[in-house]
């Protein structure tokens, strides 16, 4: 083996430092926010990379996949009702077609898979972080997210008072599952009403999130399960492909939004 290059803590640290502040910095204003790292928001990412967009994925753990890391009773077998294997295939992830329309799949490689899927596009991961607020303009239109590090939910109150910062991006996709957490910031202001989520049936469920993936308000973006819960669609539990095509979906409409607002 060759001998290590004699680089010692102080280049270590600096370039911890300075690669992070110079990506950081230029990602304060980008083309689009994705908030949620799972399975939608990670399909969301690739797509709009591989457009050739400036894209962040912001996710508030320090691991990004969401529920895609087990397949349902923390069994780690995740399935995908037909189409769902085209996109196993896509990412090189193979799987076993158990009945007529239905794969399986481990879900570890597809949740590893998925995520570097999404790097190796170009989409950028913000870990750690999470998107506590909007930023609305006076046009009524979403412009960007507040962000602060994770673990300052976890300080005490009376040291927890710490300002987080803006970033400003030309749509939001809220990727943050059964709670959708950037709609819900709309609905505490009265400038959105949600059904909530139904209760769970696989057959309706899938395709009604995937067409209902859409713009829910000027520059904000519903994918995977928030869709559910912003339009009263039923909850699909332990199968992917809707989740995995709502990303897709969610790319193609802020891939539009993006253009248009390019163009005029
Ligand atoms: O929950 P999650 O996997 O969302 P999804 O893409 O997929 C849902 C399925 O996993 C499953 C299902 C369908 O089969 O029912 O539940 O809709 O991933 C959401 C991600 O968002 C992160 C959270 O940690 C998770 O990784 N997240 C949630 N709130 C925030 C956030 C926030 N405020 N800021 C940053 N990240």
């Amino acid at each position: 083996m060759d001998k290590f290059s004699p680089v010692g803590e102080k280049e270590i640290t600096r370039a911890i430092v300075s690669e992070f502040t110079t990506e950081f910095n230029e990602y304060v204003e980008s083309d689009c926010i994705i908030v949620g790292g799972g399975p939608s928001g990670l399909v969301a990412g690739r797509d709009i990379a591989r457009a050739g967009k400036k894209v962040v994925i912001i996710e508030r753990n320090n691991y990004l996949g969401g529920g895609f890391w087990s397949g349902g009773y923390l069994m780690p077998k995740v399935t995908v009702r037909h189409p769902g294997e085209k996109l196993l295939d896509e990412l090189n992830v193979p799987y076993k077609v158990v009945s007529e329309g239905l794969a399986v799949c481990d879900a570890p490689h597809a949740c590893a898979s998925l995520i570097a899927a999404a790097c190796d596009a170009g989409a950028k991961i913000f870990s750690l972080t999470f998107v506590e607020d909007i930023v609305v303009r006076e046009d009524k239109r979403i412009a960007g997210v507040v962000v602060n590090w994770s673990p300052i939910n976890h300080l005490p109150k009376e040291v927890a008072a710490l300002d987080p910062v803006p970033l400003e991006t030309k749509v939001v996709i809220d990727a943050t599952g059964h709670e959708a957490e950037v709609v819900k910031k709309l609905v505490q202001r009265d400038m959105l009403k949600v059904k909530g989520e139904g209760a769970l049936w696989i057959e309706k469920s899938e395709e009604a999130v995937v067409e209902r993936t859409s713009e829910v308000y000027p520059g904000l973006i519903v994918a995977g399960m928030a869709v559910a819960s912003v339009y009263g669609l039923p909850r699909m539990g332990p199968t992917f492909g809707g989740m995995l095509f709502s990303g897709r979906r969610a790319a193609e409409v802020a891939l539009k939004i993006a253009k248009g607002s390019q163009d005029g």
